[in-house]
């Protein structure tokens, strides 16, 4: 039975970060959901300053339908880790290069998960925010066609951007 809410325009994917000062960094996700036609929402919510926020996110994601949530967190990046020990669905953890340490904090505290609660942990910063949309669009392609589809015709472009552009001493 495919996974789509009774309201078509209810979020799929929720995006969420410790502080507004990761939106610099998030809104890379943010963006290709967009591009990819990924109905998502954005909140800041922090493991630390807003726990119980947290949890009620958390604890009531999948009954408002969210098939993935994208964590984005910097330093010691819990957040991700505490969303997935509440919630059957998929988290996408991205760390958040930090000042003090390049976001080599955020890598840790968020891969380092033990046995039993995963999350999947994408690169630091950009790349990392980019290609966890990439993600979650690409677990929702099985059940949604229009995804799977907008998916295609992106790395389609993709690939003709680079072999259209492959001659670096040209500006
Ligand atoms: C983390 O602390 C946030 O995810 C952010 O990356 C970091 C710093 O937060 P601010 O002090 O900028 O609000 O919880």
């Amino acid at each position: 039975m495919p996974a789509t809410p009774a309201n078509p325009a209810a979020p799929l994917v929720g995006i969420v970060m410790g502080s507004r000062s990761d939106w610099d960094t998030m809104q890379h996700a943010a963006e290709r959901l967009d591009a990819l036609g990924v109905p998502h929402e954005v909140r800041v919510v922090s493991a630390h300053r807003t726990p119980d926020v947290m949890f009620e996110y958390a604890a009531s994601a999948g009954q408002r339908g969210l098939r993935a949530i994208i964590a984005g967190a910097g330093g010691a990046a819990h957040l991700p880790g505490m969303l997935a020990a509440k919630t059957a669905v998929p988290v996408l953890g991205v760390p958040v290069q930090s000042k003090a340490l390049n976001g080599l904090d955020s890598l840790l505290s968020i891969v380092q998960m033990p046995a039993g609660i995963p999350v999947a942990t994408f690169a630091i910063g950009r790349a990392g925010a980019a290609n966890a949309a990439l993600f979650a669009a690409a677990l929702l392609a099985a059940d949604h066609g229009d995804i799977a589809a907008a998916l295609a015709a992106f790395r389609q472009r993709q690939t003709e951007a680079v072999a259209g552009d492959d001659d670096p001493r040209q500006p």
